[in-house]
């Protein structure tokens, strides 16, 4: 048996809108937008408008998730949904109302709520207005709406993360075309990710001022920890940078207040080095994470590019490295990633050795599965032993690091209840609890069954 430290958390993450539905929302967000304009490109043309229901059922859902052991659950705020007029901060009281309801219904099944402030949904109009992300304007309008969230509810919610997954706006947005408005642009996406970690201090800021009691808050990073190909120089090289791009980009300035000199160094080389201040590059020194929160689905695995790096063309960071598919590897084919555990261990000391060994939680890992239907047995529950086994390995080598002095504090799986994937919309399923999008009926599924009882003994077994 693997014990696990006092107080863990065991949950799972969702966000507003892959889950909540558009109920009642007047704003829309740039999925909502993308969704409205070009539905042909959403999974069998799937939309964020009913989600999973969750706007009308938390209750219930909530009821759900307590059932199964959890005792943390992360969600977000949405800026469509909570704010009335983004430019003054006015309040949408039906929002409020709603969130406020969210809160006390996690508090009064004994969960802890952990609240997130942006989860790629940025108010379609203040891209429209102001180019989103790619303007200062937008970070000081983030930073507002980021203290009206606390001050409405910091009295109960005692966890806060700024942004979930920055670099997948970069990446989604402006360099590989999956999150509107699908640019192809490296300058700008290196402002954004600027600008992003920008508003992630300022936002912070705002929060130290207003000294909420035994607050902390942090940021949710998707640390793919980089593999390279070889130990030739050239492959390594290829990792380096890699590594530089993907993760040091936002956990530097997250965790050491300062962003990597040779990645600056690179940008600035290549003449795409973002706009800054001196001022606001003290702000991010000053305003470093209480805790971060981990995203880990898949390794990255590199190899030197196959094209020289300076051939004339766009200027993308993945001009420095090339994917690697390693032969024999585990893919989950459903949504062709690959699988490696071990990962969890390697992100555990590197936390431990190379950021102060911060407090962490594992905020997201998990499996997104096709027609799970075709694993339901005669008494309606899906038989997913797959994600038992994913789930099982993840928490052996996550074991392993906290045995080693890794400050992990929680596991969180995506997700507590299948909910909508972006462009994937409802192809694969990755809750612990099974949702028929056609009657919002939801059912336990084996692996929440198993979960419960990991959560509930604080311990990790062998599976049968
Ligand atoms: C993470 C996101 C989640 C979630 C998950 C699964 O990157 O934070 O919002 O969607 O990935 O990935 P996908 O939905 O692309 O299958």
């Amino acid at each position: 048996m693997k014990q696990f430290p006092e107080h863990f958390w065991w949950g799972a993450a969702t966000s507003g809108p892959q889950s909540e539905g558009r109920f009642h929302k007047k704003h829309a967000n740039v999925f909502d937008y993308f969704y409205d304009q070009e539905p042909e490109k959403f999974f069998n043309q799937v939309g964020p408008d009913t989600a999973s229901n969750f706007y009308n059922s938390y209750a219930e859902d909530l009821a759900m998730m307590r059932s199964i052991g959890m005792n943390s659950v992360r969600t977000s705020i949405q800026w469509t949904r909570l704010i009335d007029d983004f430019e003054t901060n006015t309040v949408d009281e039906a929002g409020a109302a709603f969130y406020n309801q969210v809160i006390d219904e996690i508090l009064a099944n004994g969960m802890i709520p952990v609240m997130n402030l942006h989860h790629f949904d940025l108010p379609v109009e203040l891209y429209q207005k102001y180019g989103g992300w790619e303007s200062k304007k937008v970070v000081e309008l983030f930073a507002g709406f980021a203290e009206t969230c606390f001050r409405l509810f910091g009295d109960r919610v005692k966890y806060w993360t700024t942004h979930n997954e920055p670099m997948v706006v970069v990446e989604g947005e402006y360099l590989y075309q999956f999150h509107y408005p699908n640019l192809v642009d490296g300058k700008k996406g290196v402002q954004v990710a600027y600008n992003l970690n920008l508003a992630s201090a300022k936002a912070i800021e705002r929060f130290k001022k207003l000294a909420l009691p035994e607050a902390q808050i942090g940021i949710v990073l998707n640390l793919t920890p980089t593999y390279a190909a070889s130990d030739k120089p050239s492959d390594q090289e290829a990792a380096r940078i890699a590594e530089l791009w993907n993760n040091k980009l936002f956990l530097e300035p997250a965790i050491h207040g300062h962003f990597p000199e040779e990645l600056e160094a690179l940008l600035a080389e290549d003449g795409v080095l973002w706009e800054s201040t001196r001022e606001e590059k003290q702000t991010i020194r000053e305003n470093t994470i209480d805790f971060l929160g981990v995203n880990y689905y898949h390794p990255n695995r590199v190899q030197a590019p196959d094209i020289a790096p300076n051939s004339v063309g766009e200027w993308l960071p993945n001009r420095y490295y090339d994917e690697y598919n390693l032969p024999g590897r585990r893919v989950n084919r459903d949504r062709g990633w690959e699988i490696y555990p071990e990962a969890m261990y390697d992100i555990a000391k590197n936390i431990q050795e190379n950021y102060r060994n911060i407090p962490w939680y594992v905020s997201e890992n998990g499996m997104g599965v096709s027609n799970e239907e075709r694993f339901m047995d005669d008494q309606g529950v899906i038989q997913d032993d797959y994600r038992i086994a994913f789930v099982h390995d993840h928490l052996s080598w996550l074991h392993k690091g906290i045995a080693e002095g890794s400050n992990c504090f929680g596991y969180h799986m995506w997700t507590p209840i299948d909910c909508w994937s972006w462009l994937n919309a409802y192809k694969n399923r990755y809750g612990f609890i099974a949702n028929d999008i056609h009657t919002q009926i939801k059912t336990v599924k084996k692996s929440g069954h198993w979960f419960k009882t990991v959560a509930e003994s604080n311990q990790l077994g062998a599976i049968k």
